[in-house]
């Protein structure tokens, strides 16, 4: 297991690289380019302004999250061959400046969706949450825009210019079903899959957040069947998956130790988190200890371990705690507190 951490950039995160450097085990940035929007090609010299300050650091930057998909793509219209073009001169670029993995997602207009996002927890601490039932009945472009305006951070899936096209993205959705996305999935991995083989980039699919449609749009990236459809849409170990657990883990049947056996060799990158789901479907995201939510992470890492895992994980999420002011659910503190949690288990499964 490589243990990774997610770092926004300078000016852009307020955790820095020095402080990441004292979190026991951690040997690379997962890092993007945030401001360039989808669909344009990333330029050399910015990629490798992030490879320098991670140089100077000692971290790697193999791990991209996210090279994000044009909505045009995902919708299937014929500027999708335009920006299909772009993300390949990326790839080329990223492989370039030694990019190992690049995890996206093909969730349509939304990335990960949640209703609060500093839900008070019993211990003092905050955190991100999901109550379904307002996701059930609001207005999405409402609800995005209320959520959106009380924030200081930019957050990825949620910037500016995609908040202000979520009108005519709807309407351009109400044409798409599940299968023409799965259509639509299947010619974008056609295409980029050759360039990553060629490249040495693994593509890591990150799962849709929450797993299962939400505001009448179709996603695909939600179980374990599906996962296994989707490798093999082009079956290439070049094709994978970033397992999120905290993504798939707020659907209480997905088994994701079970997940993490089967698929172990289509695995590059892993998110590993907990979560609290709730009888009536609302979920929180909780510490990283088994014990505080509903995912099993023993089981979790113990099935990583078990399949000879050397692929890179990080924390994925934490809570907001000691009253670090943070962008949601990229705090520091908890994060940190999430790697040792997992070192703990790893080294205690790797002695047993
Ligand atoms: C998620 C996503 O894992 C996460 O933090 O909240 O924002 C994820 O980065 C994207 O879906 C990956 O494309
Ligand atoms: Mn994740």
């Amino acid at each position: 297991m490589r243990m990774v951490f997610r770092w926004f950039g300078n000016g852009n995160d307020q955790v820095s690289l020095n402080h990441i450097k004292q979190i026991p085990g951690v040997e690379g940035i997962v890092w993007s380019l945030h401001d360039i929007p989808a669909g344009e090609e990333w330029p050399l010299e910015r990629i490798e302004e992030v490879k320098q300050q991670a140089d100077e650091h000692g971290f790697h930057i193999d791990v991209v999250e996210s090279v994000n998909v044009h909505e045009d793509i995902k919708l299937g219209l014929p500027a999708r061959d335009k920006y299909i073009e772009n993300y390949k001169r990326t790839i080329e670029k990223l492989a370039k400046a030694g990019a190992k993995v690049i995890c996206y997602n093909f969730m349509p207009v939304f990335d990960w969706t949640r209703t609060e996002l500093d839900k008070r927890l019993e211990d003092g601490s905050t955190a991100l949450f999901y109550e379904k039932a307002k996701v059930e009945s609001m207005d999405p472009i409402e609800l995005v825009e209320k959520i959106a305006a009380n924030q200081d951070f930019t957050m990825p899936g949620w910037e500016p210019e995609r908040l202000k096209s979520l009108k005519r993205l709807f309407t351009a959705y109400s044409q798409v079903t599940t299968e023409n996305l799965w259509d639509n999935l299947q010619y974008f991995l056609e295409q980029i899959i050759p360039v990553a083989e060629v490249n040495d980039i693994k593509m890591a699919i990150h799962p849709d957040d929450p797993p299962w449609p939400i505001f009448g749009l179709p996603r695909l990236i939600t179980s374990q069947d599906n996962i296994r459809r989707l490798l093999k849409l082009v079956d290439s170990p070049y094709n994978g998956v970033t397992l999120c657990s905290g993504s798939l883990g707020a659907n209480p049947t997905n088994n994701i130790p079970d997940m993490v056996r089967e698929f172990a060799d289509r695995i590059p990158f892993a998110h590993i988190r907990n979560l609290k789901v709730y009888q009536n479907g609302d979920f929180v995201e909780t510490s990283h200890r088994t014990e505080d939510g509903t995912v099993d992470i023993y089981a979790i890492v113990k099935a990583y371990h078990d399949s000879g895992f050397a692929g890179y994980a990080r924390p994925d999420h934490g809570r907001h705690i000691w009253d670090e002011k943070c962008r949601p659910g990229y705090g520091l503190y908890d994060r940190a507190l999430g790697i040792m949690y997992l070192w703990g288990l790893w080294d205690s499964v790797e002695r047993q």
